[in-house]
């Protein structure tokens, strides 16, 4: 259902699509000069700052109604009827056999990789955020890095093999900003060498893999609903899958192995998801297509600003697909931008555009990994590429086209008076006190 109609599309309740945040941009002139940059000493454009994940909040009306009733019956947590509720609507929406909602998506990984069984060696990408390799380090399971494709940021199938040993028992791929993996690819190897597949889909809600809602693939599959996600519930996560045994064990691995009262009968945590969290990410799911509307339209108004800013590529998504567009991804050439990555977001800093460098520097060099692993980096040539040249952008329900536009005129200016704010940044760096 690539572009069908969302069932859970709520007119009644639309999100409002240029929230207020309380501080206008200042008018950044198109043919702007050099002063005007606050790196080079004006005033910053943004009285406030601009975040990247700032939260998408569908219709308040609609949450405070479903928390007053959920307030008034008394069940705020324990498999109550929002989350059950919230369950069967991801499942419909995802065209998923079995939907359980979690706490957090980590341990959401966390159960998910227990549930089915992964032990020795796991094969993950380390351009991923820290919770897909710690999810398998918390339970002693090796992380092994794999390298990925520059083009997709996702793993490179043509670079698992190499690192599939005895000990390895599955690949565990990232959707990375909602792109799907190379799904067939990845299915084919795990098949041919025995492996599990599993994916963390973190970023990948409301998004599809050749006309297939992402939730399907693999063995199960691990959304977010963080606050900054596309969709949120405050924090929470959804494990979703096909195989009703392996759903069933996830539910009771969820809730402590309880199986009715006084009676464990598996080994267990607390994943569970409360009920003011489902109110949350119920309230979402109704107002979706609206979220992907203003996601869209600051992603196109992205691309029209940053078009023809030589060394500055923004990240395609495929548009025959669904998508969330939740990541404006940018990656930055130092060779014809003649600015690196970090130059550029120091000067969005200064503006109070809080752009993100994420996933730098990758999972192999931060702990305990860059200690495991010292010399990881060797077989990441393409993630340690990647990792310095890319910036993540603001957008979101918070954010309007004109503050779009001002963040591309910052870009442009930055780049067109490239030397003057590379001398101003070393000048800072030499005279910064200490
Ligand atoms: N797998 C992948 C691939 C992931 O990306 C993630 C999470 C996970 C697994 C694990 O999912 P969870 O266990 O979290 O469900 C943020 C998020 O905390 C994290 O959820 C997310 N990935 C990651 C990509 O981004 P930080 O450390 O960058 O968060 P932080 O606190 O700097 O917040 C980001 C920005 O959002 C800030 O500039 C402020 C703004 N913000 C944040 C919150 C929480 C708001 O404006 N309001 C808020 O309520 O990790």
């Amino acid at each position: 259902m690539p572009t069908g109609t969302s069932p859970f599309r709520c007119p009644d309740h639309a999100v409002s699509r240029s929230e207020p945040r309380g501080c206008a941009a200042r008018n950044f002139p198109l043919n702007n000069s050099i002063n005007q940059l606050a790196i080079l000493g004006a005033a910053p454009s943004f009285a406030q700052p601009l975040h990247v994940g700032r939260p998408n909040i569908a219709n308040r009306e609609r949450f405070l109604e479903r928390t007053v009733q959920m307030l008034d019956r008394r069940w705020l947590t324990n498999n109550g009827p929002l989350v059950q509720e919230f369950e069967g609507c991801i499942a419909q929406f995802l065209g998923v056999k079995n939907c359980i909602c979690v706490c957090n998506a980590t341990v959401g990984l966390e159960i998910a990789i227990r549930a089915a069984g992964l032990y020795g060696e796991v094969i993950v990408p380390s351009y991923t955020f820290i919770a897909t390799a710690h999810a398998l380090q918390w339970q002693e399971i090796t992380p092994v890095f794999a390298d990925i494709n520059p083009a997709t940021h996702n793993l490179n199938p043509a670079q698992i093999e190499r690192h599939i040993t005895p000990r390895t028992t599955a690949i565990l791929g990232t959707h990375v900003w909602g792109r799907p993996c190379p799904v067939d690819a990845l299915a084919e190897i795990a098949q041919r060498r025995g492996l599990r597949l599993m994916f963390d889909a973190a970023h990948a809600f409301g998004c599809s893999h050749q006309g297939r809602m992402i939730g399907g693939f693999g063995l199960a599959e691990v959304f977010s609903f963080h606050a900054t996600k596309f969709l949120n519930s405050f924090e929470g996560g959804a494990i979703t899958t096909n195989d009703d045994s392996l759903a069933t064990k996830i539910r009771l691995m969820t809730n402590f192995g309880f199986s009715g009262y006084d009676n464990v009968i598996h080994l267990g945590t607390n994943g569970k998801m409360t009920e003011v969290c489902a109110a949350m990410g119920l309230t979402n799911l109704e107002g979706i297509e609206d979220l992907v509307a203003v996601n869209r339209r600051n992603y196109e108004a992205y691309r029209a600003g940053l078009a023809g800013i030589p060394g500055v590529a923004l990240m395609p998504y495929d548009s025959a697909e669904r998508g969330n567009y939740q990541y404006v991804v940018v990656e930055v050439d130092e060779g014809t931008a003649s600015l690196t990555r970090d130059e550029l977001v120091k000067v969005l800093h200064a503006e109070n555009v809080l752009a993100r460098k994420y996933f730098w520097p990758g999972c192999h060099r931060m702990e305990p990994y860059r200690s495991y692993y010292p010399n990881a980096h060797l077989l990441l040539p393409e993630t340690e590429r990647i990792a310095v040249r890319i910036l993540v952008l603001p957008t979101g329900t918070a954010m309007s086209v004109q503050e779009v536009q001002t963040v591309c005129q910052i870009i442009a200016a930055a780049v067109r008076h490239a030397s003057e704010v590379r001398a101003a940044l070393n000048t800072r760096a030499r005279t910064k006190p200490g």
